[in-house]
């Protein structure tokens, strides 16, 4: 029977070879891939998200257990496809018009994923016209917007009015160092996260 508690701990200590393993036995051996997913990687996912809010862990170990997760999301993903598996939800993810900081975003989307959520991540530099055309096309349940300069915030207003304009009734978060819930709050936003972690809780709460 496959440790899928065992597959957590190497998620947490970013040893992806143990990873793989793990993954590639328990889909061996008939664990469903769901089980996988929830019991092991997202688990371990979950614990790393848990104590880097508490800052007990630092971007680095982030990174690294995302990274874990991210080699045996490629043995996983094939077989949840095959069993049906739907993610948790689809979340479009970018950093605003003329803001080219993406660390934090990268971050974002490596936690979203974590949690077993689809992300779309459209880069940096993105336009509103852009985060409407694709939110229409591509069924997306939350809209995430990321920016680093107090010159580029006001794109998180702009891209929010053209969202709510075009009619989409996706959910819309906002994040980055220079944002606040208050700054969220004025221009309307859904949701706010202030790190990475708090945004999958966030994400999770629009979408349940
Ligand atoms: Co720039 N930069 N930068 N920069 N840069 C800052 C942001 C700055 C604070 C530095 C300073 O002056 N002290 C300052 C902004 C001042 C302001 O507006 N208040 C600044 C400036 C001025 C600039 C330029 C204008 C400099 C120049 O050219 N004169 C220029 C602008 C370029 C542009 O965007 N058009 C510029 C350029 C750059 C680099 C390209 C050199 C590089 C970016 C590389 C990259 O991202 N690929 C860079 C960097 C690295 C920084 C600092 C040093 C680090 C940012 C970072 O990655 N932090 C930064 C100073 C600092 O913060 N110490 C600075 C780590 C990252 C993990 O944190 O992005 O905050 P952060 O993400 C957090 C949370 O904010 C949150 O979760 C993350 C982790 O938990 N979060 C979200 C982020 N997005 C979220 C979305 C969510 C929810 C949570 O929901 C959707």
């Amino acid at each position: 029977m496959a440790d899928l508690k065992a597959l957590a701990d190497a998620v947490i200590k970013g040893d992806q070879n143990t990873a793989m393993e793990i993954t590639k036995a328990a889909l061996a051996e008939g664990t469903a891939p769901k089980s996988v997913l929830d019991d092991g990687l997202i688990a371990g996912m979950d614990v790393i998200g848990a104590r880097f809010k508490k800052n007990e862990v630092y971007i680095p170990e982030v990174l690294i257990a995302a990274r874990a997760m991210k080699m045996a999301m490629e043995i996983l993903e094939p077989e949840l496809a095959k069993a049906g598996v739907e993610p948790v939800g689809r979340f479009l993810i970018g950093t605003v018009q003329g803001d080219l900081h993406d660390i934090g975003k990268n971050l974002v989307a490596m936690m979203l994923k974590g949690a077993g959520f689809e992300v779309i991540d459209l880069g940096v530099d993105v336009g509103a016209e852009k985060f409407v055309e694709q939110v229409k096309t591509a069924g997306v349940h939350v809209v995430g917007m990321s920016a680093l300069l107090t010159t580029t915030m006001p794109g998180m207003e702009k891209t929010l009015k053209a969202l709510r304009d075009a009619d989409v009734a996706a959910k819309i978060i906002v994040g980055g160092a220079p944002v606040t819930q208050d700054y969220a709050d004025k221009i309307g936003a859904d949701g706010y996260a202030p790190d990475a972690a708090s945004a999958v809780d966030v994400a999770k709460s629009l979408v349940a």
